[in-house]
Formats: structure tokens, C-alpha cells, sequence
């Protein structure tokens, strides 16, 4: 992708009053997609404890649908034995049934409301402890990809990116993790942490429940992190319980999680995450660019202003209600099949 001269004369125009960090939106350089071409898509959830991530899934398959993303594989960091069917359940309804899924053989397990609706609806994989390793699968999808091709959009913690990087070479690939991830994928989204700084006693979710695999993947990750902490006030899901048809499993966990805390919508942050994996910055985000992140085992995660680094992270330009409208109309969105 190249930049045109007069994008270059802003961009340096931009420097000279101290904007560079804020990137130009809309600028074909941070875009993910264009019409010619699916955003080639890894998704990683810890899917069990929230619903956002049923939410996310759900869109990401519409975008699909609409040719904008290709998904390789859905994982489940959670290696709770409800967390691979009930992934198996939303790719089945989208008419995917047989997309990979991999799970975690060494993450967090909690889940809560899944099990209570994950047997209403068709799918095969009825136990996470039957779905292959999440990093064994991971190694196998990236070494028959083009270089450079791939984003990873990970929705939960980052266990499986931890394992990923500490993996050896094997049948699929001479390289090792780290290896692999570099020639591989072209950038990883992370929903996790709190921006710009995260005090340590109120650390992000995603990163404090695996803290040490959020300092490792952090530290070490060999290219871009996009850091997605967006979503709080991004309200999603009445419209998608409300209209959807009961075939649908995504409000019937979303409806189980309402109840339960007496709710009528909830927050988007992995929606949000997804939305940028596939749509990039577009007319919803711009990013921070001149700085880096550090995150402490703790799962505390600090933002050191300095020079660009190959860290960034998602701020608004779309007002959070306008986004939340783009979201649902995905959410209500039947699958093409
Ligand atoms: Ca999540």
C-alpha cells in the first residue's frame, strides 16, 4: 500500500504541530480491507463468563457473509468443556459447521450461562476436551498462509498467544512460535487492558486473569498489537433479542445473561475489537501510535509516551451511540448460508 504525496505533505504537516501519534482516519494505510479482498481472520475468545464475545463472533461471521473477511479458525482460550460447542453452536447457525476449533489445553476455565442454552441448538462438538489443541491448530493454519496475510483478533486473554510464542518446530513448520507469528501475521488485535494506564487494582480483565501471558506476549510479540480497550459505553444487544429468530442461538445467551443481572443491553468491547480486526480504523476509530505498552505480570498495563512503536491502541472518532447502531444492525443481521 503506498502513500500518495499529498497524504505525505499532510502527515508532515501534521508532525510539525505534534499530531503524528494520532493517526489520519481513513487513511488507505490503516485499513484493513478494500472491496477486492477478505481480511484473512483468526478469532480468539474466552468465550463462558461475558456475552460480548457470542456478540462478536456473531458479526464477525456477517462480515464474512458480506466478503470483507475470510475466518481461518475460532479458538477458545477458555479450555472450560463448554466453551469449543458452544463456538461450534454460533459458527453451525452462520452456516459454517465445520470452521476449525481449537482450545486451550492450559488456561482459566470459568464459564457461567453457555451450558444452559449450548444443547438447544444443532452442532458436533459437544466438549471443548474434544477439540484439538489451540496451538497445535494455530501452527497448522498460519504455516499454509501467505506471509503477512493474517489478523489475529483475540477477545479474551492471551494465553494462547503465550503458547503460540513458546512453541517449538513440528510437522507444520520449521519455525518456531516466534518465528512463525513474524512471518505470518500482519498484525494482532488485542481487546485487553486499560488505556492509557491501568492501575494495578483495577486491571483490565483479559489481561489480569493469564497476567503472566499479557507480560510475555507483550514483551515479546515480534510485530503490530493493536491494544482495543473500547466498548464500555458501546450498548448492544436489545434490538438482537428482541428481533431475531429463535433458530439464532447469540440472544438466546445474551437473554440468559440479562436475566441473570437484570439488564436490557450490554457493553461491546470484543464487538468493537472485531469491528476493527476486520473494518480497521474506517469512520469509527483512530489510534495512539507515539508510545509503547507495558504490562506487569499483574496484569497492570502502563502506556510509556515516546516514539512509535510496534504498539498502538484504539481511541473513538464515531460517537459511542452512532457505533452501537452500526453494531446491532450487524447483531440483526440473518446469516446469507
Ligand atoms: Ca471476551
Amino acid at each position: 500500500m503506498t502513500v500518495g504525496y499529498i497524504d505525505l505533505r499532510l502527515i508532515m504537516s501534521l508532525s510539525v504541530i505534534g499530531l503524528v501519534g494520532l493517526s489520519l482516519t481513513g487513511c488507505q494505510c490503516c485499513e484493513h480491507s478494500d472491496s477486492s479482498q477478505a481480511v484473512s481472520i483468526i478469532f480468539d475468545t474466552d468465550i463462558g463468563t461475558d456475552v460480548d464475545d457470542a456478540g462478536a463472533l456473531a458479526i464477525l461471521h456477517i462480515m464474512a457473509d458480506r466478503g470483507e473477511a475470510k475466518i481461518l479458525a475460532t479458538m477458545s482460550a477458555n479450555q472450560n468443556r463448554w466453551c469449543a460447542p458452544a463456538i461450534d453452536v454460533i459458527n453451525t447457525y452462520y452456516g459454517r459447521p465445520d470452521l476449525p476449533i481449537g482450545s486451550s489445553k492450559t488456561g482459566p476455565d470459568p464459564e457461567e450461562w453457555y451450558h444452559d442454552s449450548v444443547s438447544d441448538f444443532p452442532h458436533d462438538l459437544t466438549s471443548g476436551e474434544n477439540a484439538p489443541d489451540a496451538v497445535t491448530l494455530y501452527r497448522k493454519i498460519l504455516a499454509a498462509q501467505p506471509d503477512k496475510s493474517v489478523i489475529i483478533v483475540v477477545v479474551g486473554w492471551l494465553t494462547n498467544m503465550a503458547d503460540l510464542l513458546d512453541s517449538e518446530p513440528d510437522q507444520y513448520s520449521r519455525f518456531n512460535g516466534k518465528e512463525l507469528v513474524e512471518a505470518k501475521v500482519k498484525e494482532l488485535v488485542s481487546m485487553g487492558g486499560k488505556w492509557p494506564n491501568s492501575p494495578k487494582v483495577e486491571g483490565e480483565y483479559n489481561f489480569t486473569m493469564d497476567g503472566a501471558a499479557a507480560h510475555k506476549v507483550i514483551r515479546d510479540w515480534p510485530g503490530k498489537i493493536m491494544f482495543t480497550g473500547l466498548g464500555k459505553d458501546v450498548m448492544t444487544g436489545s434490538r438482537l433479542v428482541a428481533q431475531a429468530p429463535k433458530e439464532n442461538p447469540v440472544p438466546a445467551f445474551y437473554r440468559n445473561f440479562f436475566e441473570r443481572y437484570k439488564v436490557s443491553e450490554r457493553s461491546s468491547w470484543d464487538l468493537i475489537a472485531v469491528l476493527y480486526a476486520v473494518r480497521g480504523l474506517s469512520d469509527y476509530f483512530d489510534e495512539i501510535s507515539s508510545g509503547k505498552c507495558v504490562a506487569k505480570e499483574d496484569g497492570s498495563n502502563q502506556w510509556i509516551s515516546g516514539s512509535p512503536s510496534n504498539h498502538v491502541y484504539l481511541v473513538y472518532k464515531m460517537p459511542p451511540t452512532e457505533l452501537a447502531a452500526v453494531i446491532e444492525d450487524f447483531l440483526v443481521t440473518p446469516p446469507r448460508r
